[in-house]
């Protein structure tokens, strides 16, 4: 019997798990360009302009290997514009009542997909095996736990998969080599180019369109340079591995004005796509380093995100979803601030991150941990819009991999179920991790005052305001009691220069 193997824009992996057992001569693939997935938000022009490059390459490279594909594009005039009613439409076109789908990465979908058996479908839904802990798996791992703290889930796929092992202990005796790692930039580092390809016919053609059709949209679509196929990916997969591994942990948590990339692996757009996968690439750089050509700091530090943290995310996702989504601890309830799209504020650090994120459709993890997100928890903005946000403007932003990172990592608003205290910084830690205070109108040394770094009073301002919240946190014992020694006075002030920034932000 014929199946319709429906591939998502998020699953272009030719081992993926629909397209296992795919009879050739019976089975129909389909593929939709869907204009509501591009709208609903309104996500960043490179974005789109990726997605669909490579969804395009990779129903032709299928059509080459003989697959019957059917490809609907975004300006096909028949095309309904959602995937349930695109797989309905086949489904009474062709005269086939069998699908099969890989689990899609989104809540959203998943529900959307499974009313498909509600209209007669025979829906087969097939674990993402991608992934290397099933959505069971982490499910009985945090079953077996009081809290589900990453470390401990690190330290089991470590042993599951043999990565960095030496019999049942971690090579070279430790987990967690963080102390070599997270160095502020030093003076004259030298950051490598980054991974770069020439748009061709296929992602010129995608450029016309998006700029057609979603000129109105956040974010720079040129230059285009990303990889939209997997050979592409494993060249820019084998630059990483020579040119910025080596120094990818030491600098891990380094800014530098002007050097968008620094020793990042701009890998997660093609991990979460499709063009390549985490054990392959976790893999390699173990090999590399048992290759004596990466240190063990610089090998554990890149493994721990994605066999650790990239992981984990997803299993808290698809445990804790849909409440997870309406979480907000602190209650916060501000509007997300103007310059979040502009760029334009006197904040050097904000202003950096925010051009990179337009230009780029990518900032790298500090910047969205320690600039961005920060100034989201301690200016109190309201997590729905925050997410939103998030997902816009990422090259790499899922649901699945977004939400949590934000949510529960950058906002607390899960209220420690991800992270055991919340990231909030003053103005001291971004000078100390980057070069963005010397270019700046704000003085970072001042604590208050029109001229003062507003993440100063800000950071002091959150922990005033969420004492009731936080207090209680173990974690957060020495930072209250550092609080309790402010006088009167020196808590008016943080509070009044937190009230005049707000305001000025409305
Ligand atoms: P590297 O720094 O080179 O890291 C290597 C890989 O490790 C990444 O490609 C990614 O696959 C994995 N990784 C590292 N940290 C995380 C993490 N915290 N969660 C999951 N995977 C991780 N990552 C996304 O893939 N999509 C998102 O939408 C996303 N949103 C984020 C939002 C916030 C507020 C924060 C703090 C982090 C977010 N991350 C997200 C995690 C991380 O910042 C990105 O994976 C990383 O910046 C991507 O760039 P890179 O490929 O150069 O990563
Ligand atoms: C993000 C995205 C966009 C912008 N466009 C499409 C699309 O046109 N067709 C498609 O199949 N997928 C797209 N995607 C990715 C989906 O949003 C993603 O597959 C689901 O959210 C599940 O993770
Ligand atoms: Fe950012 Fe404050 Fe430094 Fe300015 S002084 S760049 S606002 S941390």
């Amino acid at each position: 019997m014929s199946s319709i193997i429906a591939i998502l824009g998020d699953q272009l992996n030719h081992n993926i798990s629909s397209l296992k057992n795919c009879d050739k001569d019976k089975d129909i693939i389909l593929m939709c360009e869907i204009f509501e997935e591009c709208t609903e938000p309104k996500h960043h022009k490179k974005k789109i302009a990726f997605i669909l490059s490579c969804m395009r390459h990779f129903a032709c490279e299928l059509q080459k290997s003989g697959f019957n594909v059917s490809y609907v594009k975004l300006d096909d005039s028949q095309n309904s514009h959602s995937f349930k009613s695109e797989i309905l439409r086949f489904s009474q076109k062709l005269q086939i009542n069998k699908v099969k789908i890989t689990h899609p990465g989104e809540y959203r979908v998943l529900q959307s997909l499974n009313s498909l058996k509600e209209e007669n479908i025979d829906l087969q839904i097939l674990e993402d095996d991608r992934f290397l802990c099933s959505k069971d798996e982490f499910q009985n791992f945090a079953k077996s736990k009081k809290s589900l703290l990453m470390e401990s889930f690190y330290r089991t796929m470590r042993v599951k998969y043999n990565i960095l092992m030496d019999h049942n202990k971690p090579i070279g005796g430790r987990w967690n080599y963080d102390a070599e790692n997270r160095k502020p930039p030093k003076n004259g580092l030298k950051i490598p180019d980054h991974y770069q390809s020439p748009p061709d016919e296929i992602t010129k053609s995608v450029i016309d369109l998006v700029n057609k059709k979603f000129f109105d949209h956040f974010g720079d679509i040129e230059p285009f340079y990303f990889a939209i196929n997997r050979s592409q990916a494993i060249q820019s997969f084998k630059q990483f591995i020579n040119d910025r591994l080596e120094n990818f942990g030491t600098y891990q948590d380094a800014m530098i004005q002007d050097e968008d990339f620094m020793f990042h692996s701009h890998l997660g757009f093609y991990l979460n796509n499709g063009l390549l996968e985490p054990l392959e690439v976790i893999k390699s750089v173990e090999e590399e380093y048992k290759k004596d050509r990466i240190s063990i700091n610089a090998a554990e530090g890149f493994i721990r995100q994605v066999l650790g943290w990239r992981e984990y995310v997803r299993g808290v996702y698809w445990l804790k979803m849909p409440e997870y989504k309406e979480l907000n601890f602190f209650g916060a309830k501000n509007k997300l601030p103007e310059f979040y799209w502009s760029g334009n504020t006197k904040m050097n650090c904000v202003k950096q991150c925010v051009r990179s994120t337009k230009h780029n459709s990518y900032a790298h993890h500090i910047q969205r941990l320690m600039v961005l997100g920060n100034f989201a928890l301690i200016a109190g903005l309201d997590p729905k819009a925050v997410n939103e946000w998030y997902l816009i403007v990422y090259a790499d932003a899922y649901e699945w991999v977004e939400l949590p990172n934000v949510s529960g990592m950058v906002l607390f608003a899960d209220g420690g179920i991800l992270a055991t205290k919340p990231y909030a910084a003053s103005g001291s830690y971004i000078n100390k991790m980057s070069n963005y205070c010397k270019n700046c109108s704000y003085l970072v040394k001042e604590k208050n005052g029109a001229n003062a770094c507003p993440f100063n009073y800000l950071y002091w301002n959150f922990l005033i305001e969420n004492k009731a919240a936080l207090s209680k946190n173990h974690r957060m014992t020495i930072i209250y009691r550092v609080l309790e020694k402010f006088d009167k006075e020196k808590i008016k002030n943080i509070k009044n220069d937190s009230r005049i920034f707000l305001e000025s932000l409305i």
